[in-house]
């Protein structure tokens, strides 16, 4: 017993879970995420499914999770629904051969989905815990996530308390829920330092059906070191950002940060870091990388408010190990409050994401590549990219050895319009959107930010247009994409077909 609570293996654990149900994980990109009991859920579909009988269930997530968990169960065929976000590759194989309902989704409105009931019922929410106190206070551990509404809204909650993470976490996180409409009132955030809530998820200790003890990393990755091109790009943002300074356009003490994931958000993380017209900044953000504890460290970045601690192993035990110099520097909050468009617009967040493609336009794609085959989903980039007080966007000029254009005449899908998103930076340049129509962002973002191999043909496809406030031509407009899936190549697009 762990208090009053029973103490369950997770053979035991998996064992209370009933084909059909919908289970609410913690865990975030994929810190603080269960490990040994959805395995063992895994595990129980396979037996299950080997004794000819049905077994899936729902997964509820904060966004997406790691090879135990996503992976597991959909190699297992164990996942019948999924939101709001993943990147798992044998998930992403199932949702993009049909065989897993997906929905994706702003992750700042995934508690408030999930309380109004839009998701349906939750049975069970599995969280992971660094400590659980006598009183049912649930003390998280590398994320927050949903968990706080998940432990909530669920019929029953079960805890892996895993003892890789410290029981001094306590106090590193602040969990807050909003009232929800017609109650709803402001979120008393000004800075990105202020504490609105509580340090631990309050439960009914009877609500809790077990609790199952584990000792395992969180299943993140280091970065790759920044490349010729992701430098440049960093480069190019950190740049911009000095130069709006220095135009009295961004205050002089700067503005907190938001940075989505991945090796570009690192290196353009690490460029601001660098730069000596940038001050020490503050971020408000939903994950934080290697490249913020670096910076910590460095004094480079004085506080850091994020929804998960997403570094790897070794990062993660010197914030450990250093936890009262950290925990005066980072907050985690619920995603609801870290991705908040309210307190995002009031603190004027300036957000850094990436695209998988851009239009001449300024169109965004941050999902799909061609059009249909799903990536992660959208995340967060739209919770920040609609509020930000500067919205960037970057991406490498091409992908795939230079066979692709990642600036193309219209986005095979599109995540964020042309009136969201101010700043398109590749390792060429930046185009600037802000007050500019169609027609001259489309020349901009041709000029500055498109790989010279293109150039001619994006111009060409602009050239060929007649007329219109968005010069664009339906039938032409996927044409590069077209040939791509045709080819293997978008070089070399012959618009003579389309003209007269
Ligand atoms: O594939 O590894 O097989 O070569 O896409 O691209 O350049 O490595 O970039 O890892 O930063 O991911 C948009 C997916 C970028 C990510 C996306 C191929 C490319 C490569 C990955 P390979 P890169 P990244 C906060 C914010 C949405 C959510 C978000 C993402 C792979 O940033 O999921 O922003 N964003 N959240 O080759 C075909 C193109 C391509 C392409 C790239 N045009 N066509 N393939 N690729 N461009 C975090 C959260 O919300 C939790």
């Amino acid at each position: 017993m762990i208090f009053s609570f029973p103490l369950l293996s997770a053979e035991e654990a998996a064992a209370l879970v009933e084909h059909g149900q919908t289970v609410g994980f913690s865990g975030f990109t994929p810190a603080g995420a269960p490990k040994a009991i959805p395995m063992a859920i895994a595990e129980r579909a396979i037996a299950e499914h080997q004794a000819g009988r049905e077994f899936q269930i729902g997964v509820l997530t904060g966004a997406s999770t790691g090879t135990s968990l996503d992976g597991a169960l959909a190699k297992a065929d164990a996942i019948s629904f999924r939101t709001p976000y993943q990147s798992d590759p044998a998930l992403r194989a199932r949702i993009n051969a049909g065989q897993t309902r997906f929905f994706d989704m702003h992750l700042s409105l995934m508690p408030q989905a999930t309380r109004y009931g839009f998701l349906g019922p939750v049975h069970w929410a599995v969280v992971e815990a660094s400590d659980l106190t006598a009183g049912g206070g649930i003390v998280l551990t590398s994320s927050v996530g949903c968990a706080p509404t998940f432990c909530n809204k669920a019929e029953k909650i079960i805890v892996e308390l895993n003892h890789r993470h410290p029981p001094t976490l306590l106090g590193m996180h602040d969990i807050y829920e909003p009232a929800d409409p017609p109650h709803r009132r402001e979120i008393p955030i000004y800075a990105a330092s202020d504490r609105i809530g509580s340090p631990v998820i309050k439960v009914d200790p009877a609500r809790i059906a077990g609790v199952v003890e584990t000792a395992a990393d969180d299943e993140t990755h280091g970065f790759a070191d920044a490349t010729p091109i992701t430098e440049k790009i960093g480069e190019n943002v950190a740049e911009f950002l000095a130069a709006e300074i220095a135009a009295g356009r961004v205050p002089k003490s700067f503005l907190p940060i938001q940075s989505g994931v991945g090796d570009i958000a690192n290196a353009v993380l690490g460029a601001l870091g660098k730069h000596p017209d940038i001050p020490a900044f503050e971020m408000y953000t939903e994950v934080l990388q290697d490249s913020v504890i670096r910076l910590m460290k460095n004094e480079r970045v004085k506080f850091a408010s994020s929804c998960s601690l997403t570094v790897s192993h070794a990062t993660l035990r010197s914030v450990y190990d250093n936890l009262e110099w950290f925990r005066k520097r980072i907050l985690l909050r619920p995603q609801e409050i870290s991705n908040n468009p309210e307190v995002i617009r009031r603190l004027g967040i300036i957000s850094i994401n990436t695209a998988i493609e851009v239009d001449i336009f300024g169109n965004v794609n941050s999902t799909h590549v061609m059009g249909r085959q799903m990536m992660n989903g959208i995340g967060g980039s739209g919770d920040f990219t609609r509020n930000a007080y500067l919205s960037v966007f970057t991406c490498p000029s091409t992908a795939k050895g230079g066979k692709i254009s990642t600036i193309v005449p219209l986005v095979s899908h599109m995540d964020h319009s042309e009136h969201s998103v101010q700043i398109v930076a590749t390792e060429y340049g930046i185009a600037d959107l802000r007050g500019r129509s169609p027609y001259e962002r489309a020349t901009m973002i041709i000029q500055n930010c498109a790989h010279p191999d293109f150039r001619d043909e994006l111009n060409g496809y602009l050239e060929m247009v007649e007329g219109g406030h968005t010069p664009q031509t339906l039938t032409a407009a996927f044409k590069l994409h077209e040939q791509y899936l045709r080819t293997g190549d978008m070089r070399g697009v012959d618009w003579r077909q389309f003209v007269g």
